[in-house]
């Protein structure tokens, strides 16, 4: 298999999407980015191209598209569009979060069903991938209207689910909350206790200690990684987080418990500043306890200062950890970066950078750590709560902590491994998607032409 001949199929297998999916940007973004860095891994793996393993894997095998009815508090009935993409299910279970936004499509969900397969793959803890969602806004919903929801959600759902089939977790706008009124809705309606089928759970029913930290502990473990390759260390750096949900927050506490100092957060309104250092207990009462808006945290903390709209990029610092949504760090952000000497970037969302910003900061020398592998501390965790699930045990926090550890550095070398393998030692993108693609191709193999 030549190189010239490896890029042409990667290049008519990409046409064929870009015809049948059209108007699905964000997933065509998605599978562009990981498609582009695959030659080399098909220079070494024709057998790849024989059993149509790309056409294949960027075809979900099944996607669910459904109507989700549910009663406001005025008695208003309201409609809303729920999805599940089951997309990839060589390695395991379909495994993948439920994002709850207004921005939600099935282009958006398939962007996030799709990368979930790669990073799952990383993480070697044997899960397939996929994602679901809805359409839905839980911004100035009342707990009465978010429960009524989640149970007409799931009186669709869970026809589709378990714990061997496919295991839904949260994302943007789906926590804890939601999670239990699903998992209530999922057993009144079956009958059964079963605690597997959703990862996220409250603690005292099943949830797995250090899920709720995971996703943004491991993506600074992962950075630290990066940084311990080259002799270099966050602690008494400066970083700038975006985002103040799940992600941001846990980033924002581990970044300080190794000695950096986080110094902003944000929300769709814009970011607040602290030159201190995030007060992490400030944050988690804003944000975790009264839902409140991101302004809230400057209006009570007496040196922080809130910038509305504008971008997080601009503040300075060494150490960058998009965590919001995607697309949130352009061109634009990305020069802002460069212009304060930023050295990492680390990506705890999905996609935040986009493609030509990603181009920009490695061709300047920063170590750029994609969100497949960055943010997969939250799935493996994930699985890690469905294994104790299984065993009916229970691990506590520093047992499971150290577990995430250990997989965030075996994600961090398989990843750096195979950048060397394939030619472009120290490119992280690369080596994510390479990894990732090789372990699913090869169970796709084995297993046939399904
Ligand atoms: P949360 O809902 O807890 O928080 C999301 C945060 O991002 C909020 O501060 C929100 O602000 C902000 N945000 C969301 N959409 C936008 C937007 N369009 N523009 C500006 N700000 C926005 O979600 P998570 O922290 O769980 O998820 C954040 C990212 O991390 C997502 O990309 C998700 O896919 C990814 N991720 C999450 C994992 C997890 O375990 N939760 C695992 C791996 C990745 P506002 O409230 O104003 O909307
Ligand atoms: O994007 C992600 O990896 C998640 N939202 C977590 C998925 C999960 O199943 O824990």
């Amino acid at each position: 298999m030549t190189h010239a001949a490896a890029k042409a199929h990667i290049e008519a297998v990409a046409e064929t999407a870009r015809t049948r999916s059209h108007n699905e940007p964000e997933f065509l973004q998605a599978m562009d980015e990981v498609l582009d860095t695959l030659v080399p891994a098909l220079v070494e793996h024709p057998e790849f191209i024989e059993a149509g393993i790309l056409e294949r894997l960027i075809e979900p095998e099944r996607q669910i598209i459904f109507r989700v009815p549910w009663l406001d508090d005025q008695n208003r009935v309201q409609v809303n569009r729920g999805f599940r993409v089951q997309f990839n299910s060589a390695l395991g279970p379909f495994k993948g979060g439920l994002r709850f936004h207004s921005s939600v499509n099935l282009s958006v969900i398939k962007f996030l069903g799709f990368e979930q397969i790669f990073k799952n793959a990383l993480t070697r803890q044997r899960i397939g991938g996929g994602k679901g969602g809805s359409d839905f806004d839980p911004h100035g919903k009342s707990d009465a209207e978010v429960m009524r929801f989640c149970q007409s959600f799931m009186t669709e759902l869970y026809r589709h689910i378990d714990d061997q089939t496919d295991v839904p977790a949260g994302d943007i706008g789906v926590g804890a909350r939601e999670i239990g009124y699903l998992f209530g809705q999922y057993r009144r309606l079956t009958g059964r206790h079963e605690s597997g089928v959703l990862t996220g759970k409250g603690k005292v029913w099943g949830g797995a200690e250090v899920r709720t930290e995971a996703t943004g502990y491991g993506a600074v473990f992962f950075a630290q990684e990066m940084l311990n390759r080259t002799g270099e260390d966050i602690d008494g750096r400066r970083a700038v987080v975006s985002g103040s949900g799940n992600v941001a927050i846990y980033a924002i506490e581990k970044i300080t418990q190794l000695g950096g100092v986080p110094v902003t957060a944000s929300d769709s309104s814009g970011y607040v500043v602290d030159e201190q250092g995030i007060d992490i207990g400030l944050l988690k009462q804003v944000k975790e306890v009264e839902r409140a808006r991101i302004s809230e945290y400057a209006a009570r903390k007496p040196n922080a200062r809130f910038v509305a709209n504008g971008s997080v990029w601009d503040v300075p610092a060494e150490l960058a950890f998009p965590c919001a949504t995607q697309n949130e760090l352009t061109v634009q952000g990305a020069r802002a970066l460069l212009d304060s000497g930023v050295r990492i970037v680390a990506e705890g969302a999905n996609m935040p950078t986009t493609p030509e910003a990603v181009v920009m900061l490695q061709q300047s020398g920063v170590l750029f750590a994609p969100g497949k592998a960055a943010n997969s501390g939250g799935v493996a965790t994930s699985a890690l709560e469905m294994s104790q699930n299984a065993a009916r045990d229970r691990w506590d926090f520093e047992q499971s902590e150290t577990r995430l550890r250990a997989i965030m550095r075996d994600v961090h070398d398989s990843t750096y491994e195979a950048s060397e393998r394939f030619g472009r030692p120290g490119d992280y993108v690369l080596g994510a998607n390479t990894a990732g693609f090789v372990t699913v191709a090869e169970a796709m193999l084995d297993q046939g032409v399904i």
